[in-house]
């Protein structure tokens, strides 16, 4: 069993994860400076989901499992001493780096929000690097990345897990080969600063010789796992609001209320999708599956399906008899486009995918239901523009389908 830390253990796809690893028996410390909970209360936003307090989670987990879960607040971009201190006082064989603003549409609200993504997330991830490098110990760094840094260019190549082998011509039609991390593309600022994390642990594995395995996941969807199900003070977080709420679960809390689903422009979008439960499996994989120490980043795409908006639209209506309205697009971002991944690592280790067909209808009534009442209309819209080219993705002038 190895002591682990939990970085953003407070968060959707950390606070499960937490739990998972705990009740599999590893010793879990989470780390979090609880900026979620803050920027929801500076947006009037709020989880549909009631979450009680750390201190309130952590006691029903070790009334229910007899497991104690440490926790520490830090902020691990602002406090680089704290941090160096507490993996140099518990060691942890692996500190997986959830801690970091996560949402594209509130890194394009405007200038604040534009330079605290990019201060916070790439200060995060550089201080835990550092730290880790200034180590006797050599812990494994697993980090969430996203499937964003792609792009979404279609022109049918399979997505490769993180690097590609390209072929160079040089003057004497020799060719010469290289080994290079695919060339991104992000689509906002939050997508463009898990593009420059890439380069960060490409150094660090590379000059120090850390093991890090980057994680490219794609949309979490879906609420509970089999350890916050336990007891409603363990339920996960669910965020629907125009800037934290992903497209799916969106969908399914706005069939819940009876307001149509808003696909962005024409819903074409295809992009790659995760049941939080396949997330924090394939989590506990990572942790078992370090790299050797080769001065290469290990790097999986975590999705198991990938889906058009439009399409998602039609399951949940089908489902749930919700309007499907087409409103405009705030995002600058391709109208249409296909995408197809390669995941065939973590399926090799064993993952067997929860599928959006099979996993749906439960998580429509067992949380959006049920929560209904909790929503604040005025959080639906997607206001958050990415030039002012774009509008909001309000229901106004829209039509429905
Ligand atoms: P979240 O916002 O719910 O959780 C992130 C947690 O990190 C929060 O609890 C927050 O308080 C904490 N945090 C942020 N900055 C911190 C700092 N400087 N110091 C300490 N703690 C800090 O996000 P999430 O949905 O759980 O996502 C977790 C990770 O997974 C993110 O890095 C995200 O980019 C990645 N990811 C998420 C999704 C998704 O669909 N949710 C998909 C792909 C990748
Ligand atoms: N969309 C709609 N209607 C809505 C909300 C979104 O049509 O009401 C569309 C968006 O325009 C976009 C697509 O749905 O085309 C996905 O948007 P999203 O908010 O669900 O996902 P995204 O912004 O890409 O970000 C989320 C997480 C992020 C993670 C990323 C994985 O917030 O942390 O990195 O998914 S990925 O998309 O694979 O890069």
């Amino acid at each position: 069993m190895k002591k682990i830390f939990v970085i953003g253990g407070d968060g959707f796809c950390g606070w499960p994860t937490a739990l998972h690893l705990s009740q599999l028996g590893h010793e879990v410390t989470i780390i979090d400076n609880l900026s979620r909970r803050k920027i929801d209360e500076e947006l009037g936003a709020n989880s549909l989901t009631p979450i009680v307090s750390m201190d309130q989670r952590l006691e029903a987990w070790w009334v229910l499992s007899g497991n104690r879960i440490r926790f520490e607040e830090l902020d691990v971009a602002e406090e680089y001493d704290r941090l160096e201190c507490l993996l140099d006082t518990h060691q942890p064989d692996t500190v997986i780096h959830f801690g970091e603003q996560r949402a594209a549409p509130f890194s394009m609200k405007g200038p604040n929000e534009k330079r605290y993504t990019v201060d916070n997330n790439i200060r995060a991830t550089h201080n835990l690097l550092a730290a880790v490098a200034q180590l006797s110990t050599d812990p494994h760094v697993i980090h969430l990345g996203t499937m964003g840094v792609y792009g979404y260019d279609d022109d049918g190549l399979e997505i490769p897990e993180g690097y590609l082998k390209v072929y160079i011509p040089g003057d004497d039609r020799q060719i010469f080969q290289r080994d290079i991390l695919y060339p991104t593309n992000p689509g906002s600022v939050y997508h463009m600063t898990k593009s420059m994390d890439q380069l960060l642990f490409q150094f660090y594995a590379k000059n120090d010789l850390l093991r890090v395995t980057d994680l490219h996941q794609g949309i979490v969807w879906g609420t509970q796992t089999a350890e916050t199900r336990l007891d409603d003070r363990l339920i996960n977080r669910f965020d629907y609001d125009g800037d934290y709420g992903t497209v799916l679960n969106r969908f399914l809390m706005q069939a819940a209320v009876g307001h149509p689903l808003t696909v962005h422009g024409t819903g074409g979008q295809t992009r790659a999708f995760i049941h939080i439960q396949d997330t924090v499996k394939c989590i506990a994989l990572a942790v078992d599956n370090p790299p050797p120490r080769n001065g290469k980043v290990k790097i999986l795409n975590q999705m198991t399906e990938t889906y058009t908006v439009r399409h998602l639209a039609k399951l949940v209506s089908r489902i749930s008899n919700a309007d499907v309205a087409y409103v405009d697009n705030p995002r600058n971002e391709a109208a249409e486009n296909g995408l197809r991944v390669s995941n065939k690592t973590l399926i090799s280790l064993g993952l067997d995918p929860i599928t959006l067909e099979k996993g749906l209808l439960d998580e429509t009534q067992q949380i959006a239901r049920r929560f209904a009442h909790r929503f604040r209309p005025e959080m639906i819209p997607c206001v958050s523009t990415w030039t002012d080219r774009q509008r909001p993705g309000v229901l106004k002038g829209a039509h429905a389908a």
